[in-house]
Order: C-alpha cells, then sequence, then structure tokens
C-alpha cells in the first residue's frame, strides 16, 4: 500500500497544532488540482483524506461496490457511501468470515443444542419449537467488527485492513435468549454463554472449531440478545448465518455467532477458541504503540465504543452551482445511546450540531443530518464527529494502538470539490 497511509497522524488537539504554511498548502492545492478552503486552519504534516482515499484503494473508481479483503475467508466490507440506508439491507452488509461457510444447511433437522456446567442437563430444540414455544421480537441492531478501522493503526496491526464499512444495522427477527434460557433452567452459577456455529475450520479438520466465543450472562439475559432466524423480515442470507444466529447488539461482531448449533452455558468465562488472549481483548491498561503486551495484561473487549459515518455525500464527490448541502450519516455508542453529534468543515476548528433522531430501539444505530454552506469554491473536508450519553466523544485521531488493531473510533471524514 502506498507511503500516505504509514503517515504519522499529527496531533489534532485544537490548541497545540502547529499550521501547514503557505507554502505547503499552495503544494497540497496543486496536487488536489483545487484551493483548500479553510486551509489555514490545516494541521501541518496532515494528509488530506482524498489522498487516503487512493492510497487505500487505488481502483476506487472499478470497485464500485463492496471491496473484497480477503477472499478464503471470503471478506468484504462496505464503502460508507452504501450505508446510506437506514436499514442496512443484506447486499449491502460487510461479510467476515473466520472459516468456510457451511455448505448444504438441513433446515428440517437443524437443533439447538444447549449445554454446559450452568445446565442440570442438555436441551435441544428444533427450529420448530425454537419459532412455537417462545415470543418472536424485532430488533434493529448495530454489529460491527472488532476490528473495524484497523487499517488506520500505525505501526500497522495484522489481520484483515478494514476502514469503515465492517459495520451493519438490519432488522432481526428471533426469539430472547433469556427466555430460552430460563426454559432450559438456566442455575445461579451461570456466568458465561458460548456459541458453537456449523461453520467448517479452514485447515480441512472437520474437529477443529473456527470460533466460539460468547457473552456474560448479563448481556445474556438483555431483552436485545436474539437467537434470530430472520434479517430484515426474510430468512438470513447464508453468508450471514442462515438458519440461526446469536446477535448481539453494540458488542464487537464476533460474539454474534452465525450458523447457531450449540450454546454452552458456562459457570466461568468460556475459554473456545478466539476467546483467549490476544484474540478479541486490547490491553488493560494503555500502551505506546508498537509495544509487546502480554497476554496476562489483554482485557476481552465488551461494549463498543461511539462512532459515526458520514453516508452522503460520497467522498471525493463534487458540488456544482449551490452552496447548500444536507449531509447524513449514523452514529451508534455500543451499550449506551449516542447524545449529540457534530459536523467541521475547518479540519475540527468548529464545529455545527447536526439533528440527531431517536434510535429504533436500544443498540440501534441514530440517523444524523445537517445543512453545510461552502461559500467559496475550493476542496473542503467534512469531518464528524459523535458523543456518547456518557459524554464520551470520537476522537480526531486514531485512539489507543493496540497488538491487534481493534476499536478505532476516530473520526470519519470525507472530501469535497465546490466548482
Ligand atoms: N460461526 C461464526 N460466527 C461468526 C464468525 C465466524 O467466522 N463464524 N465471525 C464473526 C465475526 S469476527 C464477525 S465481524 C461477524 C460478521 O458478521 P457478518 O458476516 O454477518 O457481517 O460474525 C461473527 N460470527
Ligand atoms: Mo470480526
Amino acid at each position: 500500500m502506498s507511503h500516505l497511509k504509514k503517515t504519522n497522524k499529527p496531533d489534532l488537539s485544537w490548541g497545540r497544532r502547529q499550521f501547514i504554511s503557505r507554502s505547503g498548502l499552495a503544494l497540497l492545492g496543486t496536487l488536489i488540482g483545487s484551493k483548500i478552503v479553510n486551509g489555514h486552519l490545516m494541521p501541518e504534516e496532515y494528509t488530506p483524506v482524498i489522498f487516503d482515499d487512493l492510497a487505500l484503494d487505488p481502483m476506487r473508481d472499478k470497485h464500485k461496490d463492496l471491496v473484497v479483503l480477503n477472499d478464503l475467508p471470503w471478506n468484504v466490507e462496505t464503502p460508507p457511501h452504501l450505508l446510506d440506508d437506514k436499514v442496512t439491507p443484506a447486499e449491502k452488509m460487510f461479510i467476515r468470515n473466520n472459516g468456510k461457510i457451511p455448505e448444504s444447511i438441513d433446515i428440517d433437522n437443524w437443533k439447538l443444542t444447549l449445554d454446559g456446567e450452568a445446565l442440570d442437563r442438555p436441551v435441544v430444540l428444533s427450529l420448530q419449537e425454537l419459532k412455537s414455544k417462545f415470543k418472536s421480537y424485532t430488533y434493529q441492531l448495530v454489529i460491527e467488527c472488532g476490528g473495524n478501522g484497523r487499517a488506520e493503526f500505525n505501526p500497522p496491526t495484522k489481520g484483515n485492513q478494514w476502514t469503515y464499512g465492517a459495520v451493519s444495522c438490519a432488522r432481526w427477527t428471533g426469539v430472547r435468549l433469556k427466555d430460552v434460557l430460563e426454559y432450559a433452567g438456566v442455575k445461579d452459577n451461570a456466568v458465561y454463554v458460548g456459541y458453537y456455529g456449523a461453520d467448517k475450520h479452514l485447515s480441512g479438520d472437520l474437529n477443529k472449531v473456527v470460533i466460539s466465543r460468547g457473552i456474560p450472562i448479563e448481556k445474556a439475559l438483555e431483552d436485545e440478545t436474539l437467537l434470530a432466524f430472520q434479517m430484515n423480515g426474510e430468512d438470513i442470507p447464508l453468508a450471514h448465518g442462515y438458519p440461526l444466529r446469536l446477535v448481539v447488539g453494540g458488542w464487537p461482531a464476533s460474539v454474534s455467532g452465525k450458523w447457531l448449533e450449540k450454546l454452552a452455558i458456562r459457570n466461568k468465562v468460556h475459554d473456545g477458541p478466539k476467546m483467549e488472549a490476544p484474540s478479541y481483548r486490547v490491553p488493560c491498561e494503555p500502551v505506546e504503540p508498537g509495544e509487546n503486551v502480554p497476554d496476562k495484561n489483554m482485557c476481552i473487549i465488551e461494549s463498543m465504543p461511539v462512532k459515526s459515518l458520514i453516508t452522503y455525500p460520497k467522498t471525493g464527490g463534487i458540488l456544482k452551482n449551490k452552496s447548500k448541502l444536507t449531509i447524513r450519516g449514523h452514529a451508534w455508542a455500543g451499550d449506551l445511546s449516542v447524545k449529540k453529534v457534530e459536523v467541521s468543515l475547518d479540519f475540527g476548528a468548529t464545529w455545527q450540531e447536526a439533528n440527531l433522531e431517536p434510535p429504533a430501539n436500544r443498540l440501534s444505530w441514530q440517523h444524523w443530518y445537517a445543512e453545510i454552506t461552502l461559500l467559496q469554491k475550493g476542496y473542503y473536508e467534512i469531518w464528524a464527529r459523535a458523543t456518547d450519553s456518557h459524554g464520551k466523544a470520537q476522537p480526531m485521531v486514531s485512539p489507543g494502538w493496540n497488538p491487534k488493531g481493534y476499536l478505532n473510533n476516530t473520526c470519519h471524514r470525507i472530501a469535497i470539490k465546490k466548482v
């Protein structure tokens, strides 16, 4: 990838920044092909996002739809402008597989088994029994890969180089895990619920489990934690876990087990593959970028941090013959809600508050929009920043470097040219 991506991001905190020189600004303007509006407020050494876009995907004009990061396992992400729908449709949903998608699904004989130390005896339910014995609920739920944003960490970390698009918010229908746990007779010693899916290990070894993560019993007992059999009112697409999926909103998507066959109700923290350090863990205390962190100092990721996307317009867009533009997107905050979304046209010097809609339900993302005015001709950047209900805002530069590159919730920025 281009050297541009590896550039150290400058300190953008207001007050401490050094501004770019006039000659530097003129050179950047030449490279971009237009004057940079508010350029005198641009920090020194800052790389305009228009270069990031080119660096991340030099073929971006040819990639009209999803961006394939890896073809075995099949991993694709969604560019932000394709996440514009309030409810993410299946064809615009990122896909992350750690193993091979199950090839044949025998829907009539599909069984969910519940076992583990916190049950007196295993309980087996067919799909039909699940659907008929328990009440169904529908929730719109944010599912974001813990590694979304990994591509921006410096020094780089291994894994799929997700940029912004490993997130979705579809409408999931299913039964509450808590109702099923109650039916199964879960005991007081329950601490964790681990999942097992029907996907196959890449090695071809049928005894090897691809991934088996889970959630603490408190999260399992929340109303919105579903054993889902529908997505957006239809059967769940095969890639997203047909015929049954554990769906846990607001937590790293790796806990939402696809092709669900078994739940282990544990009397201790679940210990399946990819539960152990360093998978889906971050340093319990902040570390220096590049530092080696011993496994014992790595803590399991739970609720995801506050984040937002600008889904309209598409970065690189051209505004012709007008000055007003209504921009929009979504914001979400793990287990919390979003209190405020702001946008900036001057590299974070000033912020304008956007209109923010309430979530469809708890753990759904929230839609926002703002009318902005671009008076001068030239290159603009639009930055968006969300603040959660506890008052925590997104950072403007990659936060808390960590060895596996999780939880990057940096502000999303887009480039717009007014001609
Ligand atoms: N059985 C199973 N469930 C899984 C995975 C997997 O590889 N196998 N990947 C997890 C990870 S890491 C992510 S990010 C999400 C991706 O969900 P999606 O492909 O439906 O968008 O599924 C999670 N559930
Ligand atoms: Mo993930």
